[in-house]
């Protein structure tokens, strides 16, 4: 079936049980971040709130879209397979290669004159956040977020590049949003050249739409890639997009919600805290930039879908993380390293990139760890763990036992110091280098050292390594005559 909406998509998760319709009056003042919650902490499905209180019938919100998945005979990923059509027991490694592999044909988007975003428009002084039940997700928080699954456009004013990115939005009134636009990131480095001309920064928001939309904006694409070409990779099909009302960008036309404006250049106003992907309630609130909205358009009983940070799995493990892995991978592919897999566990917060390799050079394991760390996808990547073919990645059983083996505990470790870090939230850091990213990274070296003489390398003890294979092969074709019932 093809995904054309949010509403698709919905009725795709309530097919396979990953929705759920909440009938009953919830609350946007913490009732709906805590539910979300709990959705996470048990792998429930995703929360379709229908009746907000203090809302009108219509205006809906929808919890944890790509949340974390328990449902029997699904993956942990079932939602973000769902995204991409995939069955929702697909593995991560599926989910990689076929991301990978549909990314190689790039399908730019078409412009079309009009559609359902276009349904209710607000302009100047009718505009009014707060018409939209956006949540006050976690107790602490600096306010209510009506951007955590969303996507944030804006042009580079000296090249084409299109920069489609997710930077939390926290409401400070009815028309004026606070955002985190970090300098490491696209959003930073192009706001930085606004700022620079004195000049405001259009933006259009928007909420809703295919769900490949969120995915390509949460995800670490290198730059000068316009993510709206990946989303039409994704989607087999170009995502249609129509004209803003006051700003010379374009939008999704299938988006629940538009919000359109400009970020204004040097001022600042105190935003956060708010829990956040590396599970904490991180950071103290800070001034930061904010965005004046001058329209907002809608469709018909619009859907607010929203993301709940905080420990881990949420989206910022099932769609950041896990696809940072797949770029992280195909841009060391790019450099000629001989790579075999990267997995970004998802209790690693994508914090830890492990990665597999082939050893055909004494230090490869810090060659490979200091290239993770030059890609964009590398950054806001402090652990790196490098092991051989021999270990898959994406288990984390494996890894732990490749670690604990062949990591010598003094010798095969590396600190590097000041990596650069995501600013104000990293809970490892001290007080001061938090507020500025000041952070560090380390290598596991889980290779076996080249100058090893071979007769001095340990030989894994597995049924593969240590028996004759016509031996291997008898037990195997045997295997139910002895008597065992499961393969
Ligand atoms: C729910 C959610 C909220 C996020 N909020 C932020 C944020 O406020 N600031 C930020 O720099 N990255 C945030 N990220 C991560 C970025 O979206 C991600 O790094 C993306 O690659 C940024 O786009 P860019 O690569 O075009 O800069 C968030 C991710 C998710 C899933
Ligand atoms: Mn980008």
């Amino acid at each position: 079936m093809k995904i054309d909406d949010l509403r698709d998509y919905l009725d795709i998760l309530e097919e396979y049980e990953e929705a759920q319709r909440i009938g009953t009056e919830v609350d946007w003042n913490l009732e709906m971040g805590a539910i979300t919650r709990r959705v996470y902490d048990l792998g429930a499905p995703a929360a379709l709130f229908e009746n907000v209180k203090g809302y009108p019938k219509g205006f809906r919100a929808l919890g944890a879209p790509l949340g974390p998945s328990k449902h029997p005979g699904h993956g942990l990923f079932a939602r973000t397979a769902l995204t991409l059509g995939l069955r929702p027991s697909a593995s991560a490694k599926e989910i990689m290669s076929t991301y990978l592999q549909r990314k190689e044909k790039l399908i730019p988007p078409i412009s079309v004159a009009t559609g359902p975003c276009k349904e209710n428009i607000l302009i100047g002084d009718d505009v009014d956040v707060l018409k939209f039940p956006i949540p006050l997700i976690h107790g602490g928080d600096g306010g209510r977020y009506i951007g955590t699954w969303h996507t944030v456009i804006t042009k580079d004013p000296d090249s084409a590049w299109v920069n489609w990115g997710m930077y939390r939005l926290m409401v400070h009134d009815r028309n004026t949003l606070g955002c985190l636009f970090p300098m490491q990131q696209h959003i930073g480095q192009i706001y930085q050249k606004y700022e620079a001309m004195n000049r405001p920064m259009p933006v259009a928001v928007a909420i809703g739409g295919q769900p490949v939309i969120p995915l390509v904006s949460c995800v670490m694409i290198p730059p000068y890639v316009n993510e709206v070409d990946v989303a039409g990779a994704l989607q087999g099909a170009p995502i249609p997009l129509v004209k803003c009302e006051t700003v010379d960008l374009e939008v999704p036309a299938s988006a629940e919600i538009v919000i359109e404006g400009e970020v204004l250049p040097h001022e600042r106003r105190v935003e956060g805290p708010f829990g956040e992907y590396m599970g904490y309630e991180a950071g103290k609130s800070s001034p930061k930039p904010i965005l004046k909205i001058k329209a907002i358009t809608y469709r018909n009983d619009p859907i607010l879908p929203f993301s709940n940070m905080g420990m881990p799995v949420h989206e910022g493990q099932t769609a950041t993380a896990l696809i940072k892995g797949a770029e992280i991978f195909a841009e060391l592919k790019k450099l000629g390293l001989p790579v075999k897999g990267v997995f970004c566990p998802p209790f690693g917060v994508g914090h830890m990139a492990v990665v597999s390799t082939e050893v055909p050079f004494v230090n490869i394991a810090r060659r490979v760890a200091h290239a993770v760390w030059a890609t964009k996808p590398g950054l806001f990547t402090y652990y790196i763990v490098i092991v051989e073919p021999d270990v898959d990645p994406t288990n984390m059983d494996e890894v732990l036992h490749a670690i604990t083996t062949k990591c010598h505990p003094v010798n095969g470790i590396y600190p590097v110091p000041h990596n650069p870090g995501f600013p104000v939230l990293l809970p490892f850091l001290p007080p001061k280098e938090r507020l500025i990213g000041d952070a560090a990274g380390v290598i596991f070296d889980c290779t076996w050292p080249k100058d090893w003489p071979p007769d001095t390398i340990p030989v894994k003890a597995t049924f593969e390594n240590l028996w004759p294979k016509d031996l291997q092969e008898r037990v195997l074709r045997n295997w139910q005559s002895y008597g065992f019932r499961r393969e």
